[in-house]
């Protein structure tokens, strides 16, 4: 009996680690009408989590964490070659302008927290 429950609990911590990393929805996504988009850094998400832009066009995202772990206080987008140190509780404005097409993630520096910059044409 009791090796039926320490299975069932092996198989609902595996499911809770994949619907973690893989499956759950990093919050809405956001097109940005101005140039301007508020990222929220608190419980483990950004929100939003998708964020939509035109390539060639400043874009500034002005991240506000809430979340004083250690955890959240990088934002590195890897492939685009941008990292900042994120203050607690005062929002951190990183402009830049993406100049190629694609999928960029943001992440924490251990990936924890993730998110998408979607630059399109
Ligand atoms: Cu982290």
């Amino acid at each position: 009996m009791s090796t039926l429950i320490i299975n069932l609990i092996g198989i609902i911590l595996i499911i809770f680690i994949v619907w973690w990393f893989w499956l759950a929805k990093r919050g809405k996504a956001a097109l940005i009408t101005g140039n301007s988009v508020d990222v929220v850094v608190d419980g483990g998400v950004y929100e939003p989590g998708i964020i939509n832009t035109k390539v060639g066009k400043p874009i500034t995202l002005r991240f506000i964490r809430k979340d004083s772990s250690p955890c959240a206080e990088k934002v590195i987008f890897s492939d685009l070659d941008i990292s900042a140190d994120l203050p607690i509780d005062k929002p951190f404005e990183l402009t830049f302008t993406p100049d190629k097409l694609g999928e960029f993630d943001f992440t924490c520096q251990m990936a924890m927290y993730r998110g998408k910059l979607i630059v399109e044409q």
